[in-house]
């Protein structure tokens, strides 16, 4: 082979290997993502949305660019809900409590005591009910990617120690804006009040409430011990996380493009499980060391208070649908093994 036939050949081995990428670089535009969150940057929440935008840029060769936006800067969890139905936002991530009034069979994450451990909270969330309730956002102008932990949700307040049910009673409480968690803790005797989360560290400072309920990580990362005496492990609810797209924007990528942001959620869920059960393993000790006085439920008190959220039961399942309820408690007997 002359110089040339041999570079030439070389060129095209080049080509060849190279034609899967040029392929795929075609299939992605250079694309702004707006991506809201609640928490602040130093969070659980705001640390896995990192992970994520990492995961795209570098996936996207940087054609794609998240730009995260926390600290509620784009407003309450359902205004950047609605934002994303209209197209204005691309992509966000929050509870899947505050989702409710869009998709009702979200409710189903706000039965008390629904699962026992992260590990049913995991097999329930990734397995084919909570497939079953993601696919329900798209005809609402969502699409759902993924389940993150915000996690089992304890309960503070700056007035006394929670240790009874009683305890409760007269007790101004923020809970998040839905029905099941209003009526929970109005079954529980206390005075509920529904607000947003970021108004709810200002209306624990002036007294506005008294005390709301939320997973070890937020009350240390959002400085809740500032301005909150008393924490009772209650444990009463697993709360997700979901990481939501605009369906507006969705259908207008690529499948290549689709595929980067599905595979980078996959990525950040599970990094953002594992990073939160690491610091909630270790946020007891840290707000204790920050001066909150924390208390535990005896178990006939925890039983108390079990067996009277079960009143709220009823409505859940009628929201949410007999079939998908029944289907979700036989669920979790075969993930218990029974
Ligand atoms: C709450 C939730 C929050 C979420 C977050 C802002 O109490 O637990 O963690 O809504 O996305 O509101």
């Amino acid at each position: 082979m002359n110089t040339t036939r041999r570079l030439l050949a070389a060129a095209a081995a080049t080509m060849l290997a190279c034609a899967p990428l040029a392929t795929l670089a075609q299939d992605i535009k250079p694309r702004l993502i707006r991506f809201g969150y609640g928490l602040n940057e130093q969070s659980n929440q705001g640390r896995a949305v990192k992970v994520f935008a990492d995961a795209v840029e570098k996936a996207s060769g940087g054609k794609m660019k998240v730009r995260a936006i926390g600290a509620a800067a784009l407003g309450p969890d359902t205004q950047m809900q609605q934002a994303l139905i209209g197209g204005a936002q691309e992509m966000m991530v929050g509870s899947t409590a505050t989702l409710v009034g869009i998709t009702k069979e979200m409710a189903l994450w706000d039965t008390p005591f629904l699962v026992n451990s992260v590990k049913e909270a995991d097999a329930v969330l990734d397995g084919p009910i909570g497939q079953k309730v993601m696919a329900k956002l798209p005809e609402k102008g969502l699409v759902g990617l993924v389940y993150w932990e915000n996690g089992f949700r304890n309960l503070t307040n700056s007035k006394h120690p929670v240790s009874k049910l009683e305890d409760l009673n007269g007790i101004k409480l923020r809970v998040m804006q839905n029905n099941v968690f209003l009526e929970s803790f109005k079954t529980l005797g206390a005075n509920a009040v529904p607000l947003p989360f970021s108004e709810l560290f200002s209306a624990l400072e002036t007294g506005t409430v008294d005390g709301q309920e939320n997973p070890f990580n937020t009350i240390l990362s959002s400085k809740f011990y500032e301005v909150q005496k008393y924490l009772s492990v209650t444990n009463h609810v697993y709360s997700p996380w979901i990481v939501l797209v605009s369906k507006k924007w969705w259908d207008g990528l690529s499948k290549t493009e689709q595929k980067i942001l599905q595979d980078a959620a996959s990525a950040s869920r599970d990094f953002e499980r594992k990073d939160t059960r690491d610091e909630a393993g270790r946020a007891l000790a840290d707000l204790k060391a920050k001066g909150m006085q924390i208390n535990e439920l005896t178990p006939a008190e925890s039983a108390r208070m079990r067996d009277r959220l079960t009143r709220v039961n009823a409505s859940i399942a009628a929201n949410v649908g007999m079939d998908l309820w029944n289907e979700t408690q036989a669920e979790l007997t075969k993930i218990r093994g029974g």
